[in-house]
């Protein structure tokens, strides 16, 4: 069962009623502007409204680091009610049409009933991940060692198992695809043979590959470090290639922008993947240091801008055969992951506006003659610019809130599920 308590469509309406009159000034105060250098306002705000990125399940639940994780109030308990808090999150900024749902973490005795939920609620299914990082009560092999490459095959059956165990409950959920991250790897030189170990995972994710469905895809996912200290046995997109090359037309790779040494220049990985036919998906979120999972362009927005200008440019040039999957995937320990799930996908459409806006004919000439200088400047009037009476309008439009964020404390959504939800005594260590 979930809550009783929903904003309403009338509360949104009500809301918008007040903050139309400014938005509609600053709309078409930007629309003449932008019309001075040739570009139609409302082909951004179309493309804006039909942007969409999938929340993942575990994102809704406050999350922690590895030392502690503080509980929030009114957190969901299980499955349902985190669709709940998805749902929240699509009605106001309807920027999130789909839940990533987490296996085992979403378990549930009726998948149907979480399909049906799903349904009433408006969502939809985006791809399912596996779980192979920790061990399950149930579970009669460790992960302690490696999952999907363990040294001992009875330990990577079950790995295999379970990932397609979340292909069969993809499939209820009308899920097109199937993300897998592996925590595989060593902290000590000498602890794992590393060519052994790709070579026994690839030979796991064959078997979960032949058991994927004509219309599905395998993203995998890379991750330089963590919780393997020394080495990853999926390190880097180079390896990610590798694998999902070796694996066939339905394996693309997932580029986690967290999952980078700091400084890398994850847009060309981008880039790179796109001209290689191998671009999956991405995993939303920002960070400074490693696998910091912070809300998306919350540290470096250039760069996340710079990411939607290869995924624009490869979009006009017709690169893509197929459109990536978007998921955020960030764990918050000091804000409510209700707001930063909404402030983080509106921070991607704001991105993907921008680079929307960039004039392509000026920075082609600019490479062409090497003019570095007016490249940059190209790319940086497109970043410079003030989209947000676009995302307001496209909001608006679509039956959203102008201000997604005001709107939520106005509601007291926190409050009431603090109420419907009764506090969950779990003060574990970790993210979950
Ligand atoms: C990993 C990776 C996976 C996510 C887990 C919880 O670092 O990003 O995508 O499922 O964390
Ligand atoms: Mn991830
Ligand atoms: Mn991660």
């Amino acid at each position: 069962m979930t809550g009783t308590y929903r904003i309403s469509q009338s509360d949104i309406a009500e809301q918008n009623a007040k903050a139309l009159p400014a938005l509609q000034e600053d709309y078409d105060a930007l629309a003449r502007r932008l019309a001075r250098g040739g570009t139609d306002i409302e082909t951004i705000a179309k493309a804006v409204a039909g942007f969409g990125v999938a929340i993942p399940s575990w994102g809704v639940g406050t999350g922690g680091t590895r030392f502690a994780r503080f509980a929030g109030v009114g957190e969901p308990r299980n499955v349902l009610d985190k669709l709940e808090d998805c749902a929240t999150i699509q009605k106001l900024t309807r920027a999130t049409p789909t839940v990533s749902l987490h296996f085992p973490w979403d378990k549930n005795k009726d998948v149907r009933a979480v399909r049906q939920l799903g349904d009433e609620l408006g969502l939809g299914f985006d791809a399912v991940n596996s779980n192979t990082f920790q061990d399950q009560a149930d579970q009669q092999h460790s992960y302690k060692f490696g999952s999907l490459s363990h040294t001992d095959a009875a330990t990577r059956a079950q790995a295999v198992a379970h990932n397609i165990e979340c292909i069969e409950i993809g499939k209820v959920l009308g899920s097109k695809a199937l993300t897998v991250w592996i925590s595989d790897g060593s902290n000590f030189a000498g602890q794992q043979h590393f060519a052994r170990a790709l070579e026994r995972y690839l030979e796991s994710m064959r078997a979960i590959y032949a058991k994927l469905p004509d219309d599905w895809q395998v993203f995998i996912e890379h991750k330089l470090f963590e919780p393997a200290f020394y080495s990853t046995v999926i390190a880097d997109w180079g390896t990610n290639y590798w694998a999902a090359t070796q694996l066939g037309p339905k394996a693309r790779c997932l580029v986690d922008l967290g999952h980078h040494a700091p400084n890398t220049n994850i847009e060309m990985i981008v880039a790179r993947l796109i001209q290689f036919g191998k671009l999956g998906g991405f995993h939303f979120n920002d960070s400074k240091y490693g696998d910091d999972d912070l809300d998306a362009g919350s540290i470096n927005p250039f760069q996340l801008f710079l990411v939607f200008n290869e995924l624009v440019d490869a979009a006009d040039r017709k690169a893509l055969d197929v459109a990536p999957a978007y998921m955020l995937d960030q764990s918050h320990n000091v804000t409510d992951p209700v707001e930063s799930l909404m402030s983080s996908a509106m921070e991607l459409q704001r991105r993907y506006a921008q680079a929307c806006l960039i004039d392509r004919a000026r920075l082609e000439q600019a490479q062409a003659e090497n003019d570095a200088l007016m490249a940059l400047d190209t790319l940086k009037s497109a970043f410079n610019t003030d989209v947000s009476p676009i995302l307001g309008m496209a909001r608006h439009r679509t039956g959203g809130a102008i201000d997604p964020l005001g709107l939520y404390r106005w509601s007291g959504y926190r409050r009431h599920k603090s109420n419907e939800r009764p506090a969950q005594s779990k003060q574990s260590a970790g993210i979950v």
